[in-house]
C-alpha cells in the first residue's frame, strides 16, 4: 500500500520546487487531477472494508487538501514573482523624450476664444464668469423659459440627481445664466461677454456634449438694434480681418429676446472654401436679439426704464470656420500632429491692433 507519507513529501517538495506557474500546473494535474497520484489513492477505498476505508479515507482527504493549500500559496507566491518582475521589466523612464518632439500649442477653439474676447474687450466689454454647475432658475427660469415648455426639452439638458430638498441642479446648457447672474447683482449700464463651456445631450457629427460660447449683453436706456447690428458687424469683420462685412438678420424665436434674430454674413462659396467679406451667398453665423422685458424684469430691472441687446456664438464652428477645419471630431481627438498643425503660440495674446493669429 502507498505511504502516505512519502507520497505527501514527495509531493509537497515538487510544490516547492516548481519554477513557474506552468510547472506548478503540471504538479497538480500529476497528483490531483483525474488519473493523479491521490486521485488513484481515492480509487482504492472501494476494495477496502468500511473501518479500513473510513480511517485511510480520512488520511487521503486530508492530504489531498494539505497538498492542494501548498498549491495555492505556491500559485499566490509564484504571481506575486512574476508581478514583481514584470514591474522591474517594464519601469517607464519619464525623463526620456516622447516619441514626438513637438512643443506644445494653443487648441484652435481656445484660440477662437482669445481672439473673440480680445475684439470685445477692445470695444469696452468686460468678460463675466459664472459656474458650469447650475440651478433651473439662473439657466431656464429667469431666461423666461416657461415651467414644461418645449424649449427645456430642445436644450437636452444634462441633470444630476434631485437633492434632498427637491431641487436639481444640471450642467449650464448655454453661458446666458452668467448674464442673470450679472444683472441681478449689479446696476445697468451692463456691457459684458460670457466665454465657456457648455453642456448637452448632443453627440453627431455636427455636435458635441461639450461646447463653447461666447454671449454677449448690453443693457442701457435706449438700446436698439441699430446697436446690435453695429456692434456684430465691427466684431465679424474684425474676427475674419476684413475691412468690412455684410449681414442680414432673419427672423427666429428664443424664449429670452424679443424679437430674435439671426444674423448672417456675406460670403462666397465658389472656391470650395468659405470666403468671409464678398461674394453672393449667405452663412448663418450667430443667433441674437433684445432682450426679452420679462427676463429684464426676472433680473429686477424694470424694463420701461433699461433695454437690452444680447447674442451668442458658438466658439467651436466660428473657429472651424475661420481656420478651416472640415471635421468636428478633430478638435478632441488629442493628436499632437493635428494640434502642431495649427500652431497657435501660447504667449501670441491675440489682440485687434497687434493682430489675432
Ligand atoms: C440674457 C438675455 C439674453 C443670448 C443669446 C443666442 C441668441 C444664440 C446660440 C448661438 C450658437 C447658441 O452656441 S449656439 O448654439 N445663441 O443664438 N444667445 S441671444 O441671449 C441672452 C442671454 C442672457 C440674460
Amino acid at each position: 500500500m502507498t505511504d502516505l507519507n512519502t507520497l505527501e513529501s514527495d509531493v509537497l517538495a515538487q510544490v516547492a520546487g516548481a519554477a513557474d506557474l506552468q510547472a506548478l500546473d503540471a504538479v497538480r494535474v500529476a497528483a490531483l487531477g483525474k488519473t493523479g497520484s491521490i486521485s488513484g489513492l481515492l480509487k482504492t477505498l472501494g476494495a477496502m472494508s468500511p473501518d479500513e476505508r473510513k480511517e485511510r479515507g480520512a488520511a487521503i482527504n486530508a492530504l489531498r487538501d494539505r497538498v492542494q493549500s501548498a498549491i495555492t500559496e505556491k500559485k499566490a507566491a509564484l504571481e506575486a514573482a512574476e508581478l514583481d518582475a514584470r514591474l522591474a521589466r517594464e519601469t517607464l523612464d519619464l525623463t526620456l523624450p516622447g516619441p514626438y518632439r513637438r512643443k506644445g500649442s494653443v487648441h484652435p477653439t481656445m484660440q477662437t476664444m482669445d481672439e473673440i474676447v480680445s475684439i470685445f474687450a477692445e470695444m469696452g466689454f468686460a468678460v463675466a464668469e459664472g459656474p458650469d454647475i447650475e440651478d433651473d432658475f439662473h439657466n431656464f427660469t429667469a431666461l423666461n423659459f416657461p415651467e414644461k415648455h418645449p424649449a427645456r426639452e430642445m436644450h437636452d439638458t444634462f441633470f444630476f440627481n434631485r437633492k434632498e430638498d427637491g431641487e436639481r441642479m444640471l450642467l449650464r446648457t448655454h453661458t446666458s445664466p452668467v448674464q442673470v447672474r450679472t444683472m441681478v447683482s449689479e446696476k445697468p449700464p451692463i456691457r459684458i461677454i460670457a466665454p465657456g463651456r457648455t453642456y448637452r445631450v448632443d453627440n453627431d457629427a455636427t455636435h458635441t456634449p461639450v461646447f463653447h460660447q461666447v454671449e454677449g449683453l448690453v443693457i442701457d436706456k435706449g438700446i436698439h438694434m441699430g446697436h446690435l447690428k453695429w456692434t456684430l458687424e465691427t466684431f465679424l469683420a474684425r474676427f475674419f480681418e476684413t475691412d468690412a462685412v455684410t449681414t442680414q438678420f432673419r427672423p427666429h424665436h428664443f424664449p429670452f429676446t424679443e424679437p430674435s434674430a439671426e444674423m448672417d454674413v456675406q460670403c462666397d462659396r465658389s472656391g470650395g472654401e468659405i470666403k468671409i467679406g464678398q461674394g453672393t451667398s449667405w452663412l448663418e453665423i450667430l443667433g441674437c436679439g433684445m432682450v426679452h422685458p420679462n427676463v429684464l424684469r426676472a433680473c429686477g430691472i424694470d424694463p420701461d426704464e433699461y433695454q437690452g441687446f444680447a447674442f451668442g456664438v458658438g466658439v467651436d464652428r466660428l473657429g472651424m470656420l475661420k481656420y478651416g477645419m472640415p471635421d468636428l471630431r478633430d478638435m478632441w481627438s488629442s493628436d499632437s500632429r493635428w494640434l502642431a498643425h495649427y500652431g497657435f503660440s501660447g504667449f501670441a495674446a491675440p489682440n485687434p491692433a497687434s493682430g489675432l493669429s
